[in-house]
Parts: structure tokens; sequence; C-alpha cells
């Protein structure tokens, strides 16, 4: 009996555990050229919500891994929107695309 307690009860802690660290992974488009490119967009990520982010040139897609109950993925998408750089769901405002070096200026 008392095993059974002490079994169940490590459960309900492991299982509060998991629940409080719950991250989620999403790879999505953004678009962008060089290497400069790539730090703008993962330094748009260095927040306390976002576990790792990592985008590549050649193939455009950001994988990122962050907390869902902290921060949505919209606001993950406008945070590099406003950094210059269109997503899948947002545009970067044209003041902010202006900002950007020549070479990283991926609108024809
Ligand atoms: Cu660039």
């Amino acid at each position: 009996m008392k095993t059974i307690i002490t079994i169940s009860l490590f459960f309900v802690i492991v299982s509060a555990v998991v629940a409080g660290t719950s991250s989620k992974k999403s790879t999505f488009t953004v678009l962008g050229n060089c290497s400069m490119c790539k730090e703008r967009i993962e330094d748009a990520l260095a927040i306390d919500e976002v576990t790792s982010a990592s985008w590549n040139a050649k193939t455009k897609l950001l994988t990122v891994v962050y907390a869902p109950d902290k921060i949505s993925l919209d606001s993950l998408h406008q945070r590099i929107a406003a950094a210059g750089h269109d997503t899948e769901r947002f545009k970067a405002p044209d003041a902010a695309y202006e900002e950007l070096p020549p070479c990283c200026r991926y609108r024809k």
C-alpha cells in the first residue's frame, strides 16, 4: 500500500514538472538571404520564452522551440516581421524592411 502511494505520488510530481516546462516545436518559412539575416532572425527570438531558434539560409526554414503557454506562435512571427523579415503569417513593415542592408533585401 505504501509502495502504491509512493509510486502514484512520483507520477503526480513528474507530470507537474513536465506540464510546467511544456515546449512546442514549429518550423516555418522566413524570407532572407545571408548569414546576417540568420543572425537578425535568430536575435529577434532571443527571449526567455524561446528555447532555441535556428534559421537556414538555403531552405529559408526556421525551426523554433518555444513555450506555448507563455507566448503565442503569432507573437513569434510578429517579432521576426518587426525585424524586417517576412514570415508565412506576417509581412515585415516597409519601414523595417528599408532598414535592412542591401545584401539582406530579399524582395525583388
Ligand atoms: Cu542578410
